[in-house]
Protein backbone atom coordinates (compact mmCIF):
# COMPACT_ATOMS: atom_id res chain seq x y z
CA UNK A 1 0.00 0.00 0.00
CA UNK A 2 0.98 3.47 -0.90
CA UNK A 3 1.90 6.05 1.92
CA UNK A 4 0.91 9.31 1.25
CA UNK A 5 1.74 10.92 4.74
CA UNK A 6 4.94 12.62 4.25
CA UNK A 7 5.25 10.76 0.69
CA UNK A 8 9.26 11.69 -0.99
CA UNK A 9 10.21 13.81 -3.57
CA UNK A 10 9.52 12.14 -6.97
CA UNK A 11 13.32 11.95 -8.12
CA UNK A 12 16.30 9.43 -8.99
CA UNK A 13 16.34 8.17 -5.71
CA UNK A 14 13.31 7.15 -5.43
CA UNK A 15 12.40 5.05 -8.92
CA UNK A 16 13.91 1.97 -7.40
CA UNK A 17 10.73 1.48 -5.25
CA UNK A 18 8.02 1.86 -7.90
CA UNK A 19 6.62 -0.94 -9.64
CA UNK A 20 8.38 -1.89 -12.63
CA UNK A 21 5.51 -0.64 -14.41
CA UNK A 22 5.49 2.63 -13.12
CA UNK A 23 9.51 3.41 -13.85
CA UNK A 24 10.94 5.31 -17.16
CA UNK A 25 11.07 3.36 -20.25
CA UNK A 26 14.61 4.56 -20.96
CA UNK A 27 17.04 5.34 -18.23
CA UNK A 28 16.74 8.65 -17.01
CA UNK A 29 20.12 10.80 -17.59
CA UNK A 30 21.69 9.11 -20.47
CA UNK A 31 19.55 9.69 -23.52
CA UNK A 32 21.49 13.06 -24.54
CA UNK A 33 19.36 15.93 -25.79
CA UNK A 34 18.49 16.28 -29.34
CA UNK A 35 15.06 17.75 -29.16
CA UNK A 36 14.48 21.15 -27.92
CA UNK A 37 10.59 22.30 -26.81
CA UNK A 38 8.70 25.13 -26.54
CA UNK A 39 5.97 25.17 -23.89
CA UNK A 40 6.37 22.87 -20.98
CA UNK A 41 2.27 22.78 -20.29
CA UNK A 42 0.64 19.66 -19.16
CA UNK A 43 0.18 19.11 -23.16
CA UNK A 44 3.78 18.45 -23.78
CA UNK A 45 4.77 16.40 -20.97
CA UNK A 46 1.46 13.77 -22.01
CA UNK A 47 1.90 13.93 -25.57
CA UNK A 48 5.39 14.27 -27.10
CA UNK A 49 7.43 13.75 -24.39
CA UNK A 50 5.41 10.24 -23.87
CA UNK A 51 5.74 9.43 -27.66
CA UNK A 52 9.20 10.32 -27.85
CA UNK A 53 10.25 8.18 -24.65
CA UNK A 54 8.94 5.24 -26.34
CA UNK A 55 10.20 5.84 -29.61
CA UNK A 56 13.88 5.85 -28.16
CA UNK A 57 13.11 3.35 -26.05
CA UNK A 58 12.06 1.09 -28.92
CA UNK A 59 14.72 2.39 -31.73
CA UNK A 60 16.88 4.08 -29.67
CA UNK A 61 18.73 7.46 -30.54
CA UNK A 62 20.11 10.59 -29.23
CA UNK A 63 16.35 12.47 -28.69
CA UNK A 64 16.37 13.88 -25.03
CA UNK A 65 14.26 16.96 -24.63
CA UNK A 66 14.92 19.68 -23.22
CA UNK A 67 12.05 21.71 -22.45
CA UNK A 68 11.69 25.16 -22.12
CA UNK A 69 9.06 26.98 -20.01
CA UNK A 70 8.35 30.61 -22.06
CA UNK A 71 7.31 32.12 -18.64
CA UNK A 72 6.43 30.46 -15.51
CA UNK A 73 8.65 29.34 -13.48
CA UNK A 74 7.23 26.69 -11.25
CA UNK A 75 6.92 23.85 -13.25
CA UNK A 76 10.93 24.97 -14.52
CA UNK A 77 11.89 24.27 -10.82
CA UNK A 78 9.27 21.42 -9.95
CA UNK A 79 10.96 19.06 -12.58
CA UNK A 80 14.44 20.33 -12.39
CA UNK A 81 13.97 19.36 -8.18
CA UNK A 82 12.99 16.10 -9.88
CA UNK A 83 15.40 15.10 -11.77
CA UNK A 84 13.79 16.28 -14.92
CA UNK A 85 11.18 13.54 -14.10
CA UNK A 86 7.54 13.93 -14.26
CA UNK A 87 4.37 11.21 -14.30
CA UNK A 88 1.49 10.81 -16.31
CA UNK A 89 -1.72 9.25 -15.27
CA UNK A 90 -4.07 7.47 -17.85
CA UNK A 91 -7.90 7.77 -17.04
CA UNK A 92 -10.58 5.83 -17.23
CA UNK A 93 -13.85 4.92 -16.22
CA UNK A 94 -12.04 1.52 -15.91
CA UNK A 95 -9.52 2.89 -13.26
CA UNK A 96 -6.15 4.51 -13.78
CA UNK A 97 -2.64 3.75 -14.34
CA UNK A 98 0.49 6.35 -13.32
CA UNK A 99 3.64 6.15 -15.13
CA UNK A 100 6.70 8.17 -14.16
CA UNK A 101 8.53 9.24 -17.88
CA UNK A 102 11.92 9.80 -18.40
CA UNK A 103 11.83 11.78 -21.98
CA UNK A 104 13.43 14.94 -20.66
CA UNK A 105 16.97 15.03 -20.11
CA UNK A 106 16.83 19.06 -19.14
CA UNK A 107 14.35 22.30 -18.54
CA UNK A 108 15.30 26.01 -19.06
CA UNK A 109 13.13 28.73 -18.03
CA UNK A 110 12.79 31.48 -21.25
CA UNK A 111 11.77 34.54 -19.24
CA UNK A 112 15.05 34.55 -17.11
CA UNK A 113 17.61 32.97 -19.32
CA UNK A 114 17.01 33.18 -22.60
CA UNK A 115 20.91 33.26 -24.05
CA UNK A 116 20.28 29.57 -22.93
CA UNK A 117 17.94 28.98 -25.30
CA UNK A 118 19.04 30.49 -27.80
CA UNK A 119 22.28 28.70 -27.38
CA UNK A 120 20.52 25.28 -27.10
CA UNK A 121 18.71 26.18 -30.67
CA UNK A 122 22.72 27.06 -32.05
CA UNK A 123 23.80 23.54 -30.82
CA UNK A 124 24.41 20.99 -33.71
CA UNK A 125 23.22 18.49 -31.75
CA UNK A 126 19.84 19.46 -31.25
CA UNK A 127 18.22 19.08 -35.05
CA UNK A 128 14.34 19.26 -33.77
CA UNK A 129 12.28 21.79 -32.27
CA UNK A 130 8.82 21.33 -30.86
CA UNK A 131 6.21 23.59 -29.78
CA UNK A 132 3.22 24.00 -27.57
CA UNK A 133 2.93 27.58 -27.27
CA UNK A 134 -0.61 28.07 -28.00
CA UNK A 135 -2.48 29.81 -30.81
CA UNK A 136 -1.57 33.33 -29.62
CA UNK A 137 2.12 32.82 -29.39
CA UNK A 138 2.55 32.66 -32.64
CA UNK A 139 0.86 36.55 -32.93
CA UNK A 140 -0.20 35.48 -36.64
CA UNK A 141 -3.45 37.39 -37.66
CA UNK A 142 -5.69 34.16 -37.48
CA UNK A 143 -7.42 34.97 -41.06
CA UNK A 144 -4.67 36.22 -42.46
CA UNK A 145 -1.62 34.93 -41.08
CA UNK A 146 0.16 38.27 -41.22
CA UNK A 147 2.37 38.59 -38.42
CA UNK A 148 1.24 40.97 -35.62
CA UNK A 149 3.53 42.11 -33.37
CA UNK A 150 3.24 43.01 -29.82
CA UNK A 151 5.71 45.36 -28.20
CA UNK A 152 7.53 42.27 -27.47
CA UNK A 153 7.64 41.06 -30.15
CA UNK A 154 8.60 44.33 -31.99
CA UNK A 155 11.03 44.86 -29.17
CA UNK A 156 12.68 41.21 -30.21
CA UNK A 157 12.61 41.74 -33.96
CA UNK A 158 14.23 45.33 -33.12
CA UNK A 159 17.08 43.46 -31.09
CA UNK A 160 19.80 45.11 -29.06
CA UNK A 161 18.04 42.42 -25.83
CA UNK A 162 17.65 39.15 -25.48
CA UNK A 163 14.21 37.95 -27.22
CA UNK A 164 11.30 37.46 -24.38
CA UNK A 165 8.53 36.07 -27.02
CA UNK A 166 8.78 32.57 -29.00
CA UNK A 167 9.01 33.89 -32.43
CA UNK A 168 12.06 36.09 -30.84
CA UNK A 169 13.42 33.34 -29.93
CA UNK A 170 13.40 31.47 -32.45
CA UNK A 171 14.54 34.11 -34.78
CA UNK A 172 17.44 34.90 -32.31
CA UNK A 173 18.53 31.01 -32.04
CA UNK A 174 18.22 30.56 -35.78
CA UNK A 175 20.53 33.44 -36.68
CA UNK A 176 22.87 31.84 -33.84
CA UNK A 177 22.59 28.90 -35.82
CA UNK A 178 23.28 29.59 -38.87
CA UNK A 179 26.43 31.43 -38.10
CA UNK A 180 27.60 28.61 -36.20
CA UNK A 181 26.77 26.13 -39.08
CA UNK A 182 25.51 23.85 -36.93
CA UNK A 183 23.23 22.08 -39.57
CA UNK A 184 19.51 21.57 -40.31
CA UNK A 185 16.63 21.75 -38.14
CA UNK A 186 13.46 21.07 -38.18
CA UNK A 187 10.79 23.37 -36.59
CA UNK A 188 7.85 21.22 -35.68
CA UNK A 189 4.11 22.84 -34.51
CA UNK A 190 1.87 20.89 -32.41
CA UNK A 191 -0.78 23.77 -31.54
CA UNK A 192 -4.35 22.99 -33.20
CA UNK A 193 -3.55 25.56 -35.99
CA UNK A 194 -4.35 24.99 -39.32
CA UNK A 195 -1.95 23.90 -41.36
CA UNK A 196 0.45 23.99 -38.52
CA UNK A 197 3.28 23.55 -40.41
CA UNK A 198 2.57 26.48 -42.69
CA UNK A 199 1.51 28.91 -40.49
CA UNK A 200 4.94 28.22 -37.84
CA UNK A 201 6.73 28.45 -41.33
CA UNK A 202 5.28 31.81 -41.62
CA UNK A 203 5.84 33.19 -38.43
CA UNK A 204 9.90 32.85 -38.43
CA UNK A 205 9.76 33.79 -42.45
CA UNK A 206 8.19 36.84 -41.39
CA UNK A 207 9.97 37.26 -37.93
CA UNK A 208 13.16 36.92 -40.16
CA UNK A 209 12.23 39.14 -42.80
CA UNK A 210 11.25 41.73 -40.11
CA UNK A 211 14.04 41.58 -38.06
CA UNK A 212 16.69 44.23 -37.45
CA UNK A 213 20.61 43.02 -37.24
CA UNK A 214 20.47 39.88 -38.17
CA UNK A 215 22.87 38.76 -41.45
CA UNK A 216 21.60 39.46 -44.72
CA UNK A 217 22.06 35.71 -45.65
CA UNK A 218 19.73 34.74 -42.58
CA UNK A 219 16.70 34.99 -45.36
CA UNK A 220 18.42 32.12 -47.60
CA UNK A 221 19.85 30.09 -44.99
CA UNK A 222 16.29 29.29 -43.23
CA UNK A 223 14.99 28.69 -46.68
CA UNK A 224 17.97 26.00 -47.07
CA UNK A 225 18.13 24.69 -43.75
CA UNK A 226 14.74 24.89 -42.04
CA UNK A 227 12.14 22.98 -42.11
CA UNK A 228 8.12 23.02 -40.59
CA UNK A 229 6.50 19.67 -40.89
CA UNK A 230 2.68 19.92 -40.04
CA UNK A 231 1.18 17.34 -37.42
CA UNK A 232 -2.17 17.10 -36.29
CA UNK A 233 -1.18 16.50 -32.13
CA UNK A 234 -4.62 15.27 -30.18
CA UNK A 235 -4.75 13.72 -26.58
CA UNK A 236 -7.24 15.40 -23.79
CA UNK A 237 -5.47 17.12 -20.96
CA UNK A 238 -6.72 18.93 -18.55
CA UNK A 239 -4.88 21.28 -16.64
CA UNK A 240 -3.49 19.67 -13.70
CA UNK A 241 -4.91 20.26 -10.36
CA UNK A 242 -3.92 19.37 -6.51
CA UNK A 243 -6.26 16.27 -6.90
CA UNK A 244 -3.97 15.20 -9.85
CA UNK A 245 -1.22 15.41 -7.67
CA UNK A 246 -2.79 13.80 -4.44
CA UNK A 247 -3.91 10.46 -6.86
CA UNK A 248 0.09 10.21 -7.52
CA UNK A 249 0.35 10.51 -4.44
CA UNK A 250 -1.76 7.40 -3.52
CA UNK A 251 -0.54 5.91 -6.24
CA UNK A 252 3.23 5.54 -6.23
CA UNK A 253 3.57 7.12 -2.78
CA UNK A 254 5.82 9.72 -4.14
CA UNK A 255 5.43 13.48 -4.28
CA UNK A 256 5.10 14.78 -8.54
CA UNK A 257 4.65 18.61 -8.19
CA UNK A 258 4.39 18.44 -12.44
CA UNK A 259 2.39 15.09 -12.43
CA UNK A 260 -0.02 15.40 -14.98
CA UNK A 261 -2.99 13.13 -15.81
CA UNK A 262 -5.04 12.41 -19.35
CA UNK A 263 -7.25 10.24 -20.87
CA UNK A 264 -5.85 6.79 -22.80
CA UNK A 265 -6.51 8.04 -26.68
CA UNK A 266 -3.96 9.21 -28.03
CA UNK A 267 -2.39 10.27 -31.64
CA UNK A 268 0.06 12.37 -33.19
CA UNK A 269 0.54 12.17 -37.20
CA UNK A 270 3.71 13.97 -38.50
CA UNK A 271 4.72 15.25 -41.86
CA UNK A 272 8.15 13.39 -41.89
CA UNK A 273 10.39 16.12 -43.55
CA UNK A 274 13.06 16.33 -40.84
CA UNK A 275 16.57 17.43 -42.96
CA UNK A 276 18.93 16.85 -39.48
CA UNK A 277 16.95 13.27 -38.75
CA UNK A 278 14.36 12.51 -35.93
CA UNK A 279 13.13 10.21 -33.30
CA UNK A 280 11.64 6.53 -34.33
CA UNK A 281 8.22 8.00 -33.87
CA UNK A 282 6.63 5.69 -35.68
CA UNK A 283 7.22 2.63 -33.39
CA UNK A 284 5.76 4.98 -30.81
CA UNK A 285 2.56 4.33 -32.58
CA UNK A 286 2.51 8.00 -34.37
CA UNK A 287 2.22 8.18 -37.91
CA UNK A 288 4.41 9.43 -40.19
CA UNK A 289 2.82 10.97 -43.56
CA UNK A 290 3.41 13.44 -46.35
CA UNK A 291 0.34 15.50 -45.80
CA UNK A 292 -0.47 15.94 -42.67
CA UNK A 293 -3.11 18.18 -43.69
CA UNK A 294 -6.56 16.23 -43.73
CA UNK A 295 -6.04 14.52 -40.50
CA UNK A 296 -5.92 17.84 -39.08
CA UNK A 297 -8.76 19.07 -40.48
CA UNK A 298 -10.24 16.40 -39.41
CA UNK A 299 -9.62 16.69 -35.89
CA UNK A 300 -10.13 20.60 -35.83
CA UNK A 301 -13.38 20.55 -37.07
CA UNK A 302 -14.82 17.32 -35.27
CA UNK A 303 -12.51 16.82 -32.00
CA UNK A 304 -12.49 20.63 -30.99
CA UNK A 305 -15.00 22.05 -32.83
CA UNK A 306 -17.56 20.26 -31.34
CA UNK A 307 -15.42 20.23 -27.99
CA UNK A 308 -15.86 24.14 -27.93
CA UNK A 309 -19.49 23.84 -28.87
CA UNK A 310 -19.63 21.61 -25.71
CA UNK A 311 -17.68 24.56 -23.54
CA UNK A 312 -19.98 27.40 -24.78
CA UNK A 313 -23.11 25.12 -24.35
CA UNK A 314 -22.06 23.76 -21.11
CA UNK A 315 -20.58 26.90 -19.28
CA UNK A 316 -23.79 28.96 -20.18
CA UNK A 317 -25.59 26.04 -18.58
CA UNK A 318 -23.55 26.25 -15.76
CA UNK A 319 -21.89 22.39 -15.72
CA UNK A 320 -18.31 22.70 -15.04
CA UNK A 321 -16.51 19.73 -17.17
CA UNK A 322 -17.42 18.41 -20.41
CA UNK A 323 -18.57 15.58 -19.28
CA UNK A 324 -20.97 17.23 -17.03
CA UNK A 325 -22.15 19.52 -20.19
CA UNK A 326 -22.94 16.41 -22.35
CA UNK A 327 -25.40 15.38 -19.63
CA UNK A 328 -27.76 18.31 -20.56
CA UNK A 329 -30.60 16.84 -22.50
CA UNK A 330 -30.53 16.97 -26.27
CA UNK A 331 -26.90 18.28 -26.61
CA UNK A 332 -25.81 15.09 -27.70
CA UNK A 333 -28.63 14.51 -30.62
CA UNK A 334 -27.38 18.72 -31.76
CA UNK A 335 -23.49 17.33 -31.34
CA UNK A 336 -24.11 14.84 -33.67
CA UNK A 337 -26.19 16.80 -36.15
CA UNK A 338 -23.58 19.17 -35.84
CA UNK A 339 -20.68 16.64 -37.09
CA UNK A 340 -23.45 15.28 -39.47
CA UNK A 341 -24.81 18.06 -41.29
CA UNK A 342 -22.24 20.53 -41.00
CA UNK A 343 -18.64 19.34 -40.14
CA UNK A 344 -18.92 15.84 -42.91
CA UNK A 345 -20.09 17.61 -45.57
CA UNK A 346 -17.38 20.28 -45.04
CA UNK A 347 -14.55 18.63 -46.25
CA UNK A 348 -12.75 15.12 -47.47
CA UNK A 349 -11.43 13.26 -44.21
CA UNK A 350 -8.29 10.95 -44.77
CA UNK A 351 -8.67 7.96 -46.43
CA UNK A 352 -10.57 4.93 -44.49
CA UNK A 353 -12.07 7.62 -42.35
CA UNK A 354 -15.79 8.28 -41.76
CA UNK A 355 -16.05 11.72 -39.99
CA UNK A 356 -19.35 10.60 -37.89
CA UNK A 357 -17.71 7.36 -36.70
CA UNK A 358 -15.11 9.72 -35.59
CA UNK A 359 -16.73 11.91 -34.15
CA UNK A 360 -18.60 9.14 -32.59
CA UNK A 361 -15.56 8.59 -30.75
CA UNK A 362 -14.84 11.79 -30.02
CA UNK A 363 -18.22 12.24 -28.13
CA UNK A 364 -17.15 9.00 -25.94
CA UNK A 365 -13.83 10.78 -25.19
CA UNK A 366 -15.33 13.90 -23.78
CA UNK A 367 -17.90 11.47 -21.91
CA UNK A 368 -14.51 9.91 -19.74
CA UNK A 369 -16.04 10.46 -16.78
CA UNK A 370 -12.51 10.25 -14.88
CA UNK A 371 -11.07 13.52 -17.02
CA UNK A 372 -12.43 16.59 -14.94
CA UNK A 373 -11.70 19.23 -17.80
CA UNK A 374 -13.77 22.14 -17.37
CA UNK A 375 -15.74 23.85 -20.20
CA UNK A 376 -14.14 26.97 -18.58
CA UNK A 377 -10.46 26.11 -20.29
CA UNK A 378 -11.48 24.58 -23.46
CA UNK A 379 -13.87 27.95 -23.47
CA UNK A 380 -10.80 30.22 -23.37
CA UNK A 381 -8.89 32.01 -26.00
CA UNK A 382 -12.49 31.28 -28.21
CA UNK A 383 -11.23 34.68 -30.91
CA UNK A 384 -8.06 32.03 -31.60
CA UNK A 385 -9.60 28.98 -31.44
CA UNK A 386 -13.06 30.00 -33.66
CA UNK A 387 -11.35 30.29 -37.03
CA UNK A 388 -10.25 26.82 -37.45
CA UNK A 389 -12.56 24.88 -35.36
CA UNK A 390 -15.65 25.97 -36.74
CA UNK A 391 -15.54 29.19 -39.40
CA UNK A 392 -13.80 27.34 -41.69
CA UNK A 393 -16.25 24.62 -41.40
CA UNK A 394 -19.05 27.45 -42.15
CA UNK A 395 -17.31 28.86 -45.12
CA UNK A 396 -16.83 25.81 -46.92
CA UNK A 397 -20.11 24.67 -46.84
CA UNK A 398 -21.53 27.73 -47.55
CA UNK A 399 -18.58 28.51 -50.53
CA UNK A 400 -20.42 24.77 -51.76
CA UNK A 401 -23.93 25.94 -51.46
CA UNK A 402 -24.97 24.50 -48.39
CA UNK A 403 -26.62 25.53 -44.92
CA UNK A 404 -24.26 25.80 -41.89
CA UNK A 405 -27.45 25.64 -39.35
CA UNK A 406 -25.23 23.71 -36.54
CA UNK A 407 -21.98 25.78 -37.04
CA UNK A 408 -23.92 29.04 -36.49
CA UNK A 409 -25.12 27.64 -33.41
CA UNK A 410 -21.84 27.25 -31.78
CA UNK A 411 -20.56 31.03 -33.41
CA UNK A 412 -23.81 32.33 -31.44
CA UNK A 413 -23.09 30.17 -28.14
CA UNK A 414 -19.59 32.40 -28.35
CA UNK A 415 -21.27 35.26 -28.33
CA UNK A 416 -23.49 34.52 -25.66
CA UNK A 417 -20.45 33.43 -23.82
CA UNK A 418 -18.50 36.76 -24.40
CA UNK A 419 -21.49 38.47 -23.13
CA UNK A 420 -20.07 37.58 -19.87
CA UNK A 421 -23.02 36.07 -17.50
CA UNK A 422 -24.39 32.30 -17.79
CA UNK A 423 -28.21 31.35 -17.86
CA UNK A 424 -28.29 31.82 -14.03
CA UNK A 425 -27.48 34.75 -14.56
CA UNK A 426 -23.85 34.42 -12.91
CA UNK A 427 -20.59 36.06 -14.39
CA UNK A 428 -18.71 33.78 -16.44
CA UNK A 429 -14.69 34.72 -17.16
CA UNK A 430 -13.97 35.69 -20.77
CA UNK A 431 -9.92 34.77 -21.41
CA UNK A 432 -9.42 35.85 -24.79
CA UNK A 433 -6.20 37.62 -25.93
CA UNK A 434 -8.75 39.98 -28.10
CA UNK A 435 -10.77 40.89 -25.39
CA UNK A 436 -10.61 44.25 -25.11
CA UNK A 437 -11.12 44.32 -28.51
CA UNK A 438 -14.63 42.13 -28.32
CA UNK A 439 -15.82 43.59 -25.56
CA UNK A 440 -15.81 47.35 -26.98
CA UNK A 441 -17.66 46.03 -29.93
CA UNK A 442 -20.35 44.56 -27.71
CA UNK A 443 -20.05 47.64 -25.71
CA UNK A 444 -20.60 49.76 -29.00
CA UNK A 445 -23.28 47.73 -30.63
CA UNK A 446 -27.21 47.67 -29.97
CA UNK A 447 -27.37 45.53 -27.21
CA UNK A 448 -29.47 43.49 -29.01
CA UNK A 449 -28.69 39.93 -30.68
CA UNK A 450 -28.42 41.77 -34.01
CA UNK A 451 -26.25 43.90 -32.62
CA UNK A 452 -24.00 41.36 -30.67
CA UNK A 453 -23.66 39.70 -34.04
CA UNK A 454 -23.24 42.77 -36.44
CA UNK A 455 -20.47 44.22 -33.81
CA UNK A 456 -18.53 41.30 -33.88
CA UNK A 457 -19.15 40.53 -37.35
CA UNK A 458 -17.20 43.49 -38.60
CA UNK A 459 -14.22 41.88 -36.15
CA UNK A 460 -12.08 41.27 -39.15
CA UNK A 461 -9.33 39.28 -37.34
CA UNK A 462 -12.10 37.06 -35.84
CA UNK A 463 -14.39 36.52 -38.53
CA UNK A 464 -13.39 35.93 -42.04
CA UNK A 465 -15.13 38.23 -44.76
CA UNK A 466 -16.86 35.01 -46.24
CA UNK A 467 -18.90 34.54 -43.46
CA UNK A 468 -19.33 38.17 -41.47
CA UNK A 469 -20.81 39.39 -45.04
CA UNK A 470 -22.77 35.94 -45.80
CA UNK A 471 -26.57 37.61 -44.66
CA UNK A 472 -28.03 33.54 -44.42
CA UNK A 473 -24.82 32.94 -41.79
CA UNK A 474 -26.25 36.59 -39.68
CA UNK A 475 -29.56 35.75 -39.83
CA UNK A 476 -28.93 32.13 -38.48
CA UNK A 477 -26.50 33.07 -35.79
CA UNK A 478 -29.03 36.14 -34.87
CA UNK A 479 -31.87 33.64 -34.51
CA UNK A 480 -29.64 31.01 -31.66
CA UNK A 481 -28.34 33.80 -30.16
CA UNK A 482 -32.10 35.39 -29.64
CA UNK A 483 -33.14 31.76 -28.57
CA UNK A 484 -29.93 31.46 -25.97
CA UNK A 485 -30.63 34.79 -24.51
CA UNK A 486 -34.24 34.90 -23.95
CA UNK A 487 -34.67 30.52 -23.31
CA UNK A 488 -31.13 29.31 -22.20
CA UNK A 489 -29.63 26.68 -23.29
CA UNK A 490 -31.40 23.95 -21.97
CA UNK A 491 -34.68 24.88 -23.44
CA UNK A 492 -32.85 26.13 -27.05
CA UNK A 493 -31.43 22.36 -27.59
CA UNK A 494 -34.69 20.83 -26.48
CA UNK A 495 -36.51 23.32 -29.33
CA UNK A 496 -33.85 22.48 -31.67
CA UNK A 497 -35.10 20.59 -35.18
C1 LIG B 1 -9.35 21.65 -26.30
C2 LIG B 1 -8.07 20.96 -26.71
O1 LIG B 1 -8.75 23.29 -24.73
C3 LIG B 1 -9.15 23.08 -25.88
O2 LIG B 1 -9.42 23.99 -26.64
O3 LIG B 1 -10.27 21.55 -27.33
O4 LIG B 1 -7.01 21.27 -25.86
C4 LIG B 1 -8.24 19.44 -26.82
O5 LIG B 1 -8.42 18.86 -25.56
C5 LIG B 1 -7.04 18.82 -27.50
O6 LIG B 1 -6.85 19.45 -28.73
C6 LIG B 1 -7.24 17.33 -27.68
O7 LIG B 1 -6.25 16.84 -28.50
Amino acid sequence: MAVTVGASRLGMGVLRRLPVEARPIVRPGTVPTGVVHLGLGAFHRAHQAVYTEAAVGAAGGDWGIVAVAPRSTALVEAIAAQDNLFSVSTLSADGSATRVVGALSGVRHAASDPDAVVALLADPAVRVVTLTVTEKAYQLDPVTGRLCPDQQLAADLAGGRPPSTVPGLLLRGLAARAAADAGPIALVSCDNLPSNGRRLRGMVDQAVGQALGVPAGLVDWVAGNVTCPGTMVDRIVPASTPETIEAVRRALGVTDLAAVAAEPYMQWVIEDDFPGGRPGWEHAGAVLTDDAGPWERLKLRTLNGVHSAVAYLGALAGRETIADALLIPHLTDVLRRLIAEDVAASFTPPDGVRVVDYGEQALGRFANPAIHHRTLQVAMDGSQKLPQRVLHTIADLRAAGRPARWGALVVAAWLRFALGYADDGRPLPFKDPLAGPIRAALDAGTQSPAGTVDAIFALRDVIPAEVAEDDEVRTEVITWLTALERHGVEATLAGAR
